[in-house]
């Protein structure tokens, strides 16, 4: 009996140990996702099921800043040597001591011909960087390491210039808001790596009193060939219209003073934004549709990158557990790794589910991270946008907002509009007046020479042309 027992435990005990190995060699051989353990198949098929789980973040990075204002004006001062000349020099500060200066606001400042603005950095007394004209004709954005600025006005020979300074801009890199630390990333890791898409650029939003960092691409719906930028509604609240902008070929960030500094672009890869439409609601609709302007070569985003992709409005359940890919601008806290903070990666992954009723998502299982708000959501076999990117989950799946939404195609088609545009070259010009000129004079309805609509091409459709003319639409 006791024999017995005493052979049953040792076969139990070898049964346990021949399991055990069997075990460590499976998971020494299988990789994690094959096993379906935090990121297989099984894992997301009980995601899909349950679209409501964690909590949902807006993806984006938040630094708080501000402005300081002043009330500078050096009245018209006259350089009447033969030689450039400092006419004017001030040293302005952060009204934080750890706040970094970058964007002057100088309204009512006149360059003339030849003349210009040298900034200094006193934290590094070899670099200086001069600015003969004004973003916008009032704005220069900057960077520099400390927590103030050397602004000098430089005459050209002959020249009459004024500098007014209005208000300074500064941002405190050291102190980020962001959701926690994983939210976003799935499978346990972070598997983004560095990439280049030209159509997908860095949004940097100013507000009153903080940046916010997203991400936001170039697209266009099939019906139409007007391309415009595309991002999540949340990165646009409260944003200020002048001093927002959209950055592409972000360089690496710089480990400098104890923070990582996102650092920007050349001013050729820097683009206003002339006018948007938003919609953000919490636990609701998400999304933004702005028309880009032109950067310092006279360029739109898409005529100096000559890249884009298409608005998928075909959303269902064709598309789930479809591969799918993203590039956008999300924060990257390795220590080891700040130069890849907030500069553009690539993840890929699957479609899990979506939503069939408002509001309008879908839900992916790819690594982001804060900033990847506004970024696209690829459907991999088209190369096609099945979402905007607007948040993160602790655990995945991450979530976006459907392009066949109507509302945004309505903003689009908005936005799109270019009236004064008789043949559709989306440039008002001589060809469109001569193309309602012909046409003078005749009853037509919905005819394009028809500008206003009222069924007779006469001088209110030549208004409109003259009105609009030399426009270039998107
Ligand atoms: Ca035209
Ligand atoms: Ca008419």
């Amino acid at each position: 009996m006791r024999k017995v027992r005493s052979n049953e435990s040792s076969r139990k005990v070898g049964l346990i140990l021949y399991l055990l190995s069997l075990t460590l060699l499976y998971l020494s051989f299988v990789p994690a996702e094959a096993r379906g353990e935090s990121c297989g198949e099984d894992r997301h098929k009980a995601l899909a099921h349950t679209p409501n789980g964690s909590s949902r973040t807006p993806c984006m990075v938040t630094y708080p800043s501000g402005f300081r204002y002043y009330n500078i004006d050096t009245g018209y001062l006259e350089n009447t040597d033969t030689e450039p000349k400092r006419l004017f020099d001030i040293t302005l500060s952060a009204s934080d001591e750890r706040g970094t200066p970058e964007i002057l606001v100088l309204t009512g400042t006149e360059l003339g011909s030849g003349s210009f603005i040298r900034l200094r950095d006193p934290k590094r007394p070899e670099w200086h960087k001069d600015f003969h004209r004004l973003w916008e004709g009032r704005v220069l954005f900057f960077q520099v390491h400390g927590n103030s600025v050397i602004v000098e006005l430089w005459g050209a020979p002959g020249s009459r210039n004024r500098l007014r300074i209005e208000a300074l801009h500064w941002v405190r890199y050291d102190s980020p808001i962001q959701p926690a630390s994983d939210c976003g990333i799935c499978c346990g890791s972070d598997d983004r790596i560095p990439s280049s898409a030209g159509f997908v650029g860095r949004l940097k939003v100013v507000r009153s009193n903080s940046i916010n960092f997203c991400s936001a691409f170039l697209a266009h719906y099939g019906f139409q060939d007007c391309t415009l930028l595309f991002t999540a509604g949340h990165c646009l609240v409260d944003a200020v219209p002048v001093l927002t902008r959209v950055q592409f070929n972000v360089p690496p960030s710089q480990w400098s003073g104890g923070q990582c500094l996102p650092l920007d672009p050349p001013e050729e890869h820097t683009f206003p934004i002339l006018r948007w439409q938003s919609r953000y609601e919490a636990g609701g609709p998400d999304w933004g549709v702005m028309v880009p302007g032109t950067n310092s070569e006279g360029l739109t985003p898409y005529q100096k990158y000559g890249d884009r992709r298409m608005m998928q409005t075909d959303i269902g359940e064709h598309l789930i557990w479809s591969p799918a890919h993203n590039f956008g601008y999300g924060a990257d806290d390795k220590p080891w790794q700040c130069e890849r903070h907030l500069t553009q990666q690539y993840g890929s992954g699957r479609i899990i589910t979506y939503s069939a009723s408002g509001p309008y998502t879908i839900d992916f299982a790819i690594d982001i991270r804060p900033g990847s708000s506004g970024s696209p959501l690829l459907e991999s076999h088209a190369s096609t946008v099945v979402g905007i990117v607007t948040h993160c989950r602790v655990g995945c799946p991450n979530i976006a907002h459907r392009p066949d939404d109507w509302d945004v195609i309505s903003a689009y088609w908005d936005l799109c509009r270019c009236p004064g545009d008789v043949n559709g070259d989306r440039v008002v010009d001589d060809a469109d007046m001569l193309s309602v000129l012909m046409m003078f004079g005749e009853s037509c309805w919905f005819c394009p020479e028809d500008l206003n609509g009222d069924g007779i091409v006469d001088d209110g459709d030549i208004l409109i042309v003259l009105v609009k003319f030399g426009t270039v639409c998107p």
